[in-house]
């Protein structure tokens, strides 16, 4: 339970974001009921993570999704109460989501609305019978249609259109990150009441970054300028210091670290995935634009993470996040030993 200090004020993330829609542009609430909403998918998923052992919920459903990953019976959970929660509230044109292969559109009989979600339901979940954390992301954009039933082009958006954009980790404790532009905010879910109360406000990316986070198995399959790279972060290659490897194999849980801790996390293209493994739209871009907001950056190698233009709804990209001085380096080895 997240210790509150004496004078410290308890705000409910409800609180949180009413007192923020104040300055959000025509805000009509529409986008505070839309970030509620998500907090309580939120919390209905954290109940049944804690749980995932003893409630038979452990193990695959034998079905595969669209990246031909095995879908865990939590994702099937997950994506249904994301959608459940969504698809009747009249805020959203259409939805897109990791465990669906095309953009999910909101049923004829109810009314659409003036914003897109983008999430991955529970991404890491790989991880779960292994009791590691996992995670929901999500992204919110402005349909760029006028009315009617959202369309493909109202999804592919640009990181530097977001509205909106987190995660939720359910790990030691459930966490929900947001930013709607104006700073990153953390809130501790308080399951004895099932409130989710700030308990990181503002968070900012340690100016000294303590932690590097890549999956060092593919090492022999990265180009030249990504191992040298790596050799830099580890004290090599004329570097002035080392940072030490920490990989959990769970984005969410990883970045989540290293935006406390300092760091930057990176999934390179390699021989065999020469797109990268991780989406554009559902993980990239909001996991960038919370490092951002939180002083960080976030490129695909080459170029910002923001002005990164999806055509495909699961496209994927190489991805550098965290401090801007690290992924920066980043940038320049690629730039120094890979052909574009
Ligand atoms: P690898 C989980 O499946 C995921 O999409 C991310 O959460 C995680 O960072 C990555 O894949 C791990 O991939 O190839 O290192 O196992």
């Amino acid at each position: 339970m997240p210790k509150i200090k004496p004078g410290h004020k308890i705000t409910t993330i409800e609180r949180h974001i009413m007192d923020r829609q104040a300055d959000l542009p025509d805000a009509t609430g529409a986008l505070t009921s839309l970030l509620y909403d998500i907090a309580l998918a939120g919390k209905l998923i954290a109940s049944r993570t804690t749980r995932a052992g003893l409630a038979d919920i452990l193990g695959g459903t034998g079905q595969e999704n669209i990246q031909g990953e095995e879908v865990k019976k939590l994702d099937v959970y997950a994506q249904k109460v994301i959608y459940q929660l969504n698809d009747h509230t009249g805020r959203l044109a259409a939805m897109g989501s990791e465990e669906e292969d095309e953009i999910i559109p909101i049923p004829d009989k109810y009314p659409t609305g003036k914003y897109v979600l983008l999430f991955d339901p529970l991404d890491g979940s790989s991880n779960i019978d292994f009791n590691v954390s996992v995670g929901t992301i999500f992204a919110i954009f402005k349909r760029k249609t006028e009315s009617g039933p959202g369309t493909l082009e109202d999804v592919l958006q640009k990181g530097a259109d977001i509205v909106a954009g987190g995660y939720m980790v359910y790990g030691s404790s459930t966490m929900f990150v947001y930013s709607t532009g104006d700073g990153v905010h953390g809130f501790t879910l308080d399951p004895s009441v099932g409130e989710f109360l700030l308990s990181h406000p503002n968070i900012r990316l340690p100016e000294k970054p303590k932690y590097y986070s890549a999956n060092q198995g593919y090492q022999s399959r990265w180009t030249e300028g990504i191992q040298r790279y790596t050799r830099w972060l580890r004290g090599e290659e004329g570097a002035d210091r080392s940072l030490s490897l920490r990989y959990i194999g769970s984005m969410i849980a990883d970045i989540h670290r290293n935006l406390l801790g300092g760091g930057v996390f990176y999934y390179p293209s390699d021989s065999r995935a020469p797109t990268g493994k991780l989406r554009v739209l559902y993980e990239a871009i909001p996991m960038s634009f919370i490092i951002e907001q939180a002083g960080g950056y976030a490129s695909t190698g080459r170029s910002p993470i923001r002005d990164l233009q999806p055509t495909e709804l699961h496209q994927r990209t190489p991805l550098f996040v965290g401090n801007k001085d690290l992924v920066e380096k980043a940038e320049e080895f690629i730039a120094k030993y890979d052909k574009a």
